[in-house]
């Protein structure tokens, strides 16, 4: 079992750590006052290199792994939440495409936006006002009209939606069959395409998300990813994947808050001495670096799966929950630690603990990773043989 990073993956996570340390840490205190989309930075990034990383060669993209796409979130999610959501949010927005659709509509609906001058946004868009946990209630509907579509409905808090010129969305096709009756299609932005309210949020001040209205949208047959009724299977394939790149944010976010914290502890002198010395603290910052190296090595073995194509819906669900957990917790620490410093806005730790919560809350909240979790791990023992073969339920039952 080798743990080291090939030669080519330490450089990436080199280059991506150079660019956080160039374009991002130094500015995102500042460039959050200003509550937008951080455009000049994901400009940088695209003309760096480090986005759409996942688009596979045939559609002209770079056809690197998950493991690839993990080591950029983590160095850019450590220079701000924000922006590394900005900047990672297409490969969440074309997981379904690389999933679903065909070599010839990912060449034609993906790779115009992937390899011009300036970087252009895809949009992922599943959740609804009334079917936010539970995905299979979307009410969206798509209707087949001869060669087109007619798309009907609304979608909420979507990432980069007032940047997108494409969207992928989930809508019903046949509402009698539930999940089975969900459908995906690519939808380019048009006049039936609508922007609506622009969300307000404590933290990730540098992530856009909005509602999108589809009013009597048309759009041609061949949008459709798969065949009809194959959209959620294909959502829930896309967020295993795309779980472990929100736990790869969240690890640099719990190695921040420990980088933070530590080095004021080295340097902040208190009754006579450094007060990592005193073992309140220290034993603080030791919980903080056992949850940054747990967080890494859950996300990476669940990137792992994915680019072996190994089911990794409890795996990529542990690594989410966990590192979002330990983000949240190791941010909550280092404000601690660094007491009014930590809770004054002109310090990151304060930003972090706000950003941290959102991770606990996208992309599937920490309870429905249990969730999921505890489906894979119930499944997985129904026919478990563990050696001891009493009955619970027959007359040897022992007593309970
Ligand atoms: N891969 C392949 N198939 C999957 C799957 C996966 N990871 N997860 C579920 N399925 C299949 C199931 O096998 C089932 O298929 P069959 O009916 O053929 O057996 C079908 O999909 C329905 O699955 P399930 O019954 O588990 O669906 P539920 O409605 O109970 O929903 C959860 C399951 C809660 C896991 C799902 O709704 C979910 O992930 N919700 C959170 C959504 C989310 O993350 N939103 C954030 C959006 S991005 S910001």
């Amino acid at each position: 079992m080798d743990f080291s990073l090939s030669e080519k993956e330490q450089k990436l996570f080199d280059r991506a750590k150079a660019f956080t340390r160039e374009h991002i840490t130094p500015k995102a205190l500042e460039l959050e006052k200003r509550n937008e989309f951080p455009k000049e930075v994901v400009q940088k990034a695209f003309e760096a290199g480090l986005m759409n990383l996942h688009i596979p060669t045939e559609a002209g993209g770079p056809g690197l792994t998950l493991l690839d796409e993990t080591l950029v979130s983590e160095a850019t999610g450590y220079g701000c939440a924000g922006i590394a959501t900005s900047i990672m949010c297409n490969n969440l927005a074309f997981a379904p495409l690389v999933i679903g659709a065909t070599t010839e509509q990912l060449k034609t609906y993906v790779e115009p936006l992937i390899n011009g001058k300036e970087p252009r946004f895809g949009a992922f868009c599943l959740t609804e006002r009334k079917a936010g946990s539970d995905a299979g209630a979307v009410a969206t509907h798509a209707e087949r009209d001869g060669d087109e579509y007619i798309l009907n409905g609304m979608k909420c808090w979507i990432t980069n939606a007032p940047q997108a010129s494409l969207f992928t969305v989930f809508a019903s096709t046949q509402p009698e069959l539930k999940t089975k009756g969900l459908s995906v299609f690519m939808v380019p932005k048009s006049k039936g395409v609508k922007i609506g309210h622009i969300e307000n949020k404590m933290g990730q001040k540098n992530s856009v998300q909005a509602e999108v209205i589809f009013e009597d949208a048309r759009i041609p047959k061949d949008c459709l990813v798969g065949k009809e009724g194959e959209g959620f299977k294909i959502a829930m394939k896309t967020l295993d994947k795309t779980r472990a790149g929100i736990a790869a944010i969240a690890t640099g976010v719990a190695q921040r808050a420990l980088d933070e914290s530590a080095k004021f502890a080295n340097i902040r002198h208190q009754f006579g001495q450094a007060i990592g010395n005193f073992q309140g603290i220290g034993f603080m910052l030791a919980d903080m670096g056992c949850r940054v190296a747990a967080s890494r090595q859950l996300t990476r073995y669940a990137a792992w799966m994915a680019d072996r194509d190994i089911r990794n819906s409890k795996d990529s669900a542990f690594a989410k929950w966990f590192a979002a957990d330990s983000a949240m917790q190791n941010a909550t620490d280092a404000v601690q630690i660094m007491g009014g410093y930590g809770y004054a806005s002109e310090y990151p730790t304060e930003k972090l603990m706000r950003d941290a919560k959102l991770l606990q809350i996208y992309e599937g909240t920490n309870q429905v990773q249990r969730f999921v979790a505890s489906g894979v791990i119930l499944r997985e023992s129904a026919n478990l043989d563990t050696g001891f073969h009493v009955k619970y339920d027959g007359k040897d039952a022992p007593v309970m």
